[in-house]
């Protein structure tokens, strides 16, 4: 048994971040799907483990303790400083390029995923399902900040690809499958085509797309109508 478990939902925007983090390096981590349309998260095994009931989560076992860890980026951060080899790169030692890092983090978790969340909640919640120009209008705003993060850049903290590549190229290709075209934003569309040929992005596509037919068949309009 591997002495790292990855508890993850392939519909899940933050898990996905992780999981191609995860299929980047080398670490041996047994990943094991939780099925949130099956209530599997509120499960009472599950629970013990997570209080707040959701995915992405870490069970780190050295054998003597098992340390717990959810939040998808503290899980990132903590996964990246475990894996030495590569966190070189993935996430540099430069204090100043880990402050960057960080709020792209930050700004992934508080801003763009809560403007996702808007949109899966209007197919989810019951109240509306439609979307208005106020919710597409709230991520054009976002993604105008991505476009300056990666404004003569490559990558968003530099010309290396870090951890937070992986946390936006999640969030990004949930928009996508939700239908929002970012063809508008010339640096995020390259950035996408040069993130598409990393190591998992197609398992990452898979999830995304399916989570996206599920909450495009539930709402009443599409972006294109907005
Ligand atoms: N801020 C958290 C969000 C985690 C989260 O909300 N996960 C969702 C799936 S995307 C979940 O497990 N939801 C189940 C629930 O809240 O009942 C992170 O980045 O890990």
């Amino acid at each position: 048994m591997a002495p790292m478990t990855l508890f993850v939902s392939n519909m899940s925007t933050p898990s996905r971040g992780l999981l191609l983090l995860v299929r980047n390096i080398s670490l041996d981590i047994d990943i094991k799907q939780v099925n949130l349309l099956a209530g599997e998260h509120r499960r009472s095994e599950f629970s013990r483990i997570n209080p707040r009931c959701c995915v992405p989560t870490l069970i780190d076992n050295d054998g003597h303790h098992e340390f717990i860890l959810w939040e998808s980026k503290a899980i990132m951060i903590y996964l990246a400083e475990k894996c030495q080899r590569y966190g070189h790169s993935l996430y540099p030692k430069c204090i100043k390029t880990r402050a960057i890092i960080h709020q792209r983090l930050f700004h992934d978790a508080s801003e763009l995923y809560v403007r996702i969340l808007d949109i899966a909640n209007l197919a989810f919640s019951g109240v509306s399902s439609t979307i208005t120009t106020q919710h597409k209008e709230n991520l054009r705003k976002a993604l105008q900040i991505l476009e300056l993060f990666l404004e003569g850049h490559d990558f968003f903290a530099g010309n290396h690809m870090t951890i937070c590549d992986y946390a936006y190229l999640a969030s990004i290709c949930t928009l996508v499958h939700f239908g929002f075209d970012i063809s508008q934003f010339t640096h995020i569309n390259q950035w996408y085509k040069r993130m598409s040929l990393c190591e998992g992005f197609k398992e990452c596509e898979t999830g995304a797309e399916e989570f996206g037919m599920m909450v495009k068949g539930k709402l009443s309009n599409s972006f294109k109508d907005v």
